[in-house]
């Protein structure tokens, strides 16, 4: 439910106390006309239900006025939270005393503006029944201009003209029914405002709970199987161990051990990638795109010194400046690994062709990686990038490092699918295109 907090303010006897009593508490207006009301001596509070808000009324004493506006901490109590703070003058007070109450108005526009307390300040003049009917509207309008002209503040007040008089009561429902509704229509605003960013954030931290999970689950599918397949060649040394003969085996094992460890660390060394991407701590700039990947062809050759790769790069221009980071190299690396782990040729082929390409109005850098490896059969093509392939669906190996490639290159802007070497027999090889955007404002 809504609540709307009024503070009642203004001089001693303008009809604060009258005006709560027939609308909050359903007194009769002829009744509170013709009576002497005593005069309120400390701040009350009340709280009434309309329709579906809650007002809190605050009604502060006319006698302390003065001492309101000088007291920060009645000012506190008086304001603090207020929605809307209305200041009720008189039409009588309004002859004699108008420098006054102008003066008055001025000091709590500004309590409300450096206490932050942001409440609308609305005024209500009061006892209009007492003004000569001849010309009332005349009168009004100008007693309006006169107000704002001599307020002189950033904004213009509003001022509603009000009275208990049975003959104008309809005057103080309407001056707070207006009331309400700016002050309700701001609350739905807000609320409406608030719960959009709610609802940002939650999404947000969804989906990085999400994707957490999902590496969560990927490092350990991955890390399961370096670990496995180290304790089956530790328990393969510890047969070797008895038999002294079996030298070469000894050593391949030994060999598969190492192996081993360093898909271990590029798999640490994945996951700290990935955190990197998504906390946006790497700056996206221009880099020149050639020589990234002459760097990452030459680590991959020194890695596996062991295979025999032939890797051509097939490229027109000898700089491609492209949108991305240091991190691309990384990118081009996992490719590289890639078309190596999963090939059975004695010779790893690998082509790289670097070209131009136009989509949708955007230059494109494209970037290929023809191999000869076990190639992707056409059900597993847009899944490998995919964050929902299962674990039993997941070549092996096939794991963080794509997500990486697939993560990045979203973070580039750019895009990544993977197609047949020979279109239509996925078992000669794959290609890889990676398009990321080209950059012309070269430093
Ligand atoms: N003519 C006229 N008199 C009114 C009207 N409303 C209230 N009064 C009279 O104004 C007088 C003062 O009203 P209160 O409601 O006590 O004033 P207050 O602002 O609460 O005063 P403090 O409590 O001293 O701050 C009472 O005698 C009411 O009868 C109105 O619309 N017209
Ligand atoms: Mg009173």
């Amino acid at each position: 439910m809504i609540t709307t907090k009024i503070s009642l303010v203004g001089k001693p006897e303008v009809g604060k106390t009258s005006i709560k009593k027939v609308v909050f508490e359903g007194a009769d207006p002829n009744e509170i006309m013709l009576s002497l009301i005593e005069p309120t001596i400390s701040l009350t509070f009340s709280t009434h239900k309309i329709m579906a808000s809650n007002i809190v009324v605050l009604e502060t004493p006319g006698q302390s006025l003065s001492v309101l506006l000088k007291d920060e901490e009645r000012q506190i109590k008086s304001f603090d939270n207020a929605n809307v703070i209305i200041y009720i003058f008189d039409y009588p007070s309004w002859i004699e005393l108008s420098e006054d109450i102008i003066e008055d108005v001025r000091k709590i526009y500004k309590i409300n503006k450096t206490r932050e307390i942001n409440a609308k300040l609305i005024l209500f003049l009061h006892k209009i029944d007492l003004i000569e009917t001849k010309d009332i509207d005349f009168k009004l309008d100008k007693i309006k201009k006169k107000v704002n002209k001599l307020l002189n503040l950033p904004e213009e007040l509003s001022i509603y003209f009000t009275s208990l008089h049975p003959n104008l009561i309809y005057t103080i429902y309407n001056a707070l029914a207006s009331t309400l509704i700016q002050v309700i229509t701001q609350h739905i605003n807000i609320l409406e405002l608030t719960k959009q960013k709610l609802k940002v954030s939650e999404e947000k931290y969804r989906n990085a709970y999400n994707r957490t999970n999902l590496y969560k689950d990927i490092f350990t599918h991955d890390i399961n199987n370096i670990l496995q397949n180290i304790l089956s060649s530790v328990e393969l040394i510890e047969i070797f161990s008895y038999k002294p003969k079996k030298k070469q085996e000894f050593e391949e094992v030994t060999n598969l051990i190492i192996q081993q460890i360093v898909s271990g660390e590029n798999l640490v060394k994945n996951v700290q990638n990935l955190s990197q991407i998504e906390d946006n701590k790497e700056v996206i700039t221009s880099i020149e795109a050639v020589n990234i990947l002459k760097q990452a062809c030459e680590a991959l050759k020194r890695s596996l010194q062991n295979k025999t790769i032939n890797i051509e790069i097939n490229s027109l221009q000898n700089e491609y400046y492209v949108r991305a980071n240091e991190l691309l190299r990384n990118l081009f690396e996992k490719i590289l690994f890639n078309a190596v782990n999963h090939n059975q040729n004695p010779t790893i082929e690998i082509l790289t062709k670097i070209t131009k390409e136009n989509k949708n109005g955007i230059n494109f850098i494209k970037f290929q990686f023809l191999d000869n490896g076990i190639g992707i059969h056409d059900s597993m093509k847009d899944k490998i990038f995919s964050r929902e392939f299962k674990e039993e669906e997941a070549p092996s190996g096939i794991g963080l490092g794509l997500l990486l490639v697939k993560r990045l290159v979203e973070r580039y802007e750019g895009q990544i699918k993977v197609e047949d070497k020979i279109k239509g027999d996925h078992t000669q090889g794959s290609n890889f295109i990676i398009l990321i955007p080209e950059v012309f404002d070269i430093h």
